[in-house]
């Protein structure tokens, strides 16, 4: 990969040690634990597993590599909702608030760990009444209420395998999944609240379970109160059977290697992925990550995760790290904007909110809106940022720094994927110095390296591909039903190396800075030039809010770039700002990474996690059928912005 854009970046890097006061009360100070992790990883994730968590068999091997099958603490042996709940409350802590729930409509309720273990325990056996055995896979459809790290939980508690499956999705993704996994019961709800309208549920699993033969049982949850037909003999309601279960469940003794859960991915083609994780690696690395990333003081600390459970975000800094590491944490029910675009901040006002993870998708929306909405509210609470998702711009870095953080709080870029299962790449807020829009080192017991086409490590400074070099705890076990797609996908590119599929470079100090997916990467004039610096250029002129850039085909210069511009609330759009936003450009990066053409839009296309899908605006760019649009969140945004393309966009020079 050609490194036209490398140098571009480094006058205007920033760099952001943790205060003073940060640093005074912060788990990790200095490099210690990154250097006795170097010298023996393998023994350094042992010590790790046994630190954080209750074995029930301790192990005796860490890792068994058979490339690229590993497994690791294999003959050992633990139950995570036990190590999430039961020892906790064992060891004295069942008053304190596990979760500090806030509903979209207004509502909130929060649940200790000792009601929490009660409820999951009574869901739990409920699963048992409908016939859930230990091996079995479960699919959970819901909203984000608590009823859904229950469900979670319970499935953990008497070992069968959730699969969760995202409450926005249609009824075919939610049957696909079903029938893919073979889950046995479907948990889901009559409705979930989103934007003060109601989803429909209920009426959405029953299309999918018209053609799921494997759902013996639906478990419903009563939310949001309308009307659902439920169907003799297969539909449960939940308030039927949960509330008089017992609340004792002895935990199953799980071995380390046996399915905790199956979360669906998307990847860029062809049906979804069912990505496994199993029991003591996962866990080990997400209570690891999340103790250390986000400096968890259980005692003191309000942890607030942004995300949906249906993502992996969800999975691992919802439930599990949270609840293995005995924090409290709030989850929110709703969106940002309802009933107004202050209730993140008054959320976070209302609960003393300590740290904040969220997306950069989310934080350029922010920013987009205007710094008056988080100005009215008092965030004296926080003290800890996070981000993950996408590249952050370092100018969406800033604001946040600025705005939410108050330039008191640390901020942490965080690059992970479903597949890792955790956090690999990130700041330890209190050690590293950050840099706006670099997601800085490998965490400790992390092997990461960047390579060229040949798969040869290209060295400092340098940019490639991520490939990460040795097997992780967390990492995923494989895709459900198909090995070979495993092998396929992650391993065959780079002999030895897991492929990511992300760009990156490092620079002369050796951050680490993502680039975007590789299949985005455009090539202008034998260039190769990466989307996320040409968006994070013109995200960094006052104009612009959020930008995303694909490659055109072009006559000359083989790819031409085709970039689209979302303006901040005070600009309007014009020919001068075009021309402006060009110049921006090439005086930041260089004349060739100047876009040939820019569209404003109001919205781009992006996942229902947030992330932009380039390859649909690159259908648009190229006047293409869409394909496939079953993730995007809002399919009009694409007719929308196609109709405006082809007959505004201005190919310049
Ligand atoms: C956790 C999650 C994974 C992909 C990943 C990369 C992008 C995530 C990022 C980031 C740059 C970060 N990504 N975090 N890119 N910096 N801090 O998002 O999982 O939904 O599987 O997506 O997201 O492209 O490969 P998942």
């Amino acid at each position: 990969m050609a490194d036209v854009t490398l140098e571009a970046l480094a006058d205007e890097q920033r760099s952001f040690p943790p205060s003073p006061e940060f640093v005074a009360n912060a788990l990790v100070t200095d490099s210690s634990m990154h250097d006795l992790a170097a010298a023996d990883p393998e023994a350094f994730w042992a010590a790790q597993a046994r630190e954080l968590l209750h074995w029930d068999r301790d192990f005796t091997t860490t890792c068994e590599w058979d490339l690229p099958f590993a497994k690791w603490f294999t003959d050992g042996q633990l139950n995570v909702s036990y190590n999430c709940l039961d020892r906790h409350v064992d060891a004295g802590h069942g008053d304190q608030i596990a979760f500090r729930w806030e509903g979209e409509p207004g509502d909130s309720r929060d649940i200790t760990y000792a009601e929490l273990l009660a409820e999951v325990s009574r869901t739990a056996n409920a699963l048992k009444e409908l016939g859930v055995v230990k091996g079995d896979r479960v699919a959970i459809y819901m909203g984000m209420v608590l009823e859904l790290p229950v469900a979670m939980l319970a499935c953990a508690r008497i070992g069968a395998a959730h699969s969760v499956v995202f409450g926005g999705f249609t009824a075919d993704s939610l049957r696909d999944r079903i029938n893919d996994a073979q889950a046995k019961v479907l948990v889901t709800g009559d409705g979930a609240w989103r934007r003060g309208g109601i989803v429909e549920l209920k009426q959405i699993a029953d299309e999918a379970m018209a053609e799921t033969p494997s759902i013996e049982h639906c478990l419903v949850l009563r939310r949001t109160e309308q009307e659902v037909a439920m169907q003799t003999g297969r539909d449960v309601w939940w308030h039927d059977i949960v509330p008089t279960q017992s609340t004792e469940c002895a935990p199953e003794s799980m071995n380390a290697e046996d399915l905790l859960f199956i979360l669906y991915t998307s990847g860029t083609t062809g049906h979804p992925k069912g990505i496994m994780h199993t029991t003591g690696g996962y866990l080990t690395q997400v209570a690891f990550t999340f103790k250390y990333v986000f400096d968890i003081h259980p005692d003191t600390d309000v942890f607030w995760c942004t995300a949906d459970c249906g993502w992996v975000t969800g999975h691992s800094y919802i439930v599990y790290g949270p609840l293995a590491n005995r924090a409290t944490s709030v989850m929110y029910e709703g969106t940002p904007d309802y009933p107004a675009k202050d209730r993140f901040w008054s959320v976070v006002e209302k609960y003393g909110v300590t740290i904040l993870y969220t997306a950069p998708t989310a934080i350029r929306t922010f920013r987009k809106w205007g710094s008056e909405f988080p100005a009215g509210h008092d965030l004296s609470s926080l003290r800890l940022l996070g981000s993950v998702g996408e590249p952050i711009n370092p100018e969406a870095w800033i604001w946040y720094s600025e705005h939410i953080g108050t330039n008191r709080c640390p901020v942490v870029d965080t690059w992970w994927q479903t597949e890792t299962g955790a956090i690999m790449i990130s700041p330890l807020p209190g050690a590293t110095v950050a840099k706006p829009g670099s997601a800085t080192f490998p965490l400790p017991g992390i092997g990461a390296d960047i390579v060229n086409d040949d798969g040869n490590a290209v060295g400092i400074p340098g940019g490639g591909y991520l490939t990460l070099t040795r097997p992780w705890p967390s990492m995923l076990r494989g895709i459900w039903g198909d090995p070979d797609r495993y092998r396929e996908t992650y391993w065959s590119r780079f002999d030895g190396r897991y492929f990511a599929g992300d760009g990156a470079k490092r620079d002369a100090d050796g951050y680490f800075w993502l680039l975007g997916r590789v299949d985005d990467i455009m090539l202008v004039a034998g260039h190769n030039i990466s989307t996320t610096e040409v968006e994070s250029a013109l995200v960094s002129h006052p104009a612009v809010a959020e930008a995303a850039v694909v490659g055109k085909t072009d006559d000359t210069t083989g790819q031409a770039i085709a970039a689209f511009v979302i303006l901040r609330a005070g600009h309007d759009p014009s020919d001068a700002l075009v021309a402006e936003l060009r110049d921006h450009v090439g005086h930041a990066i260089g004349p060739i990474a100047k876009p040939k053409s820019i569209l404003f839009t109001e919205d781009l296309p992006k996942t229902r996690s947030g992330k932009i899908m380039r390859r649909l605006l690159r259908n648009v760019a190229e006047d293409e059928a869409l394909g496939d649009v079953t993730t995007l969140a809002d399919p009009s945004v694409v007719d929308g912005i196609k109709g405006r393309y082809l007959t505004t966009a201005s190919d310049e020079d």
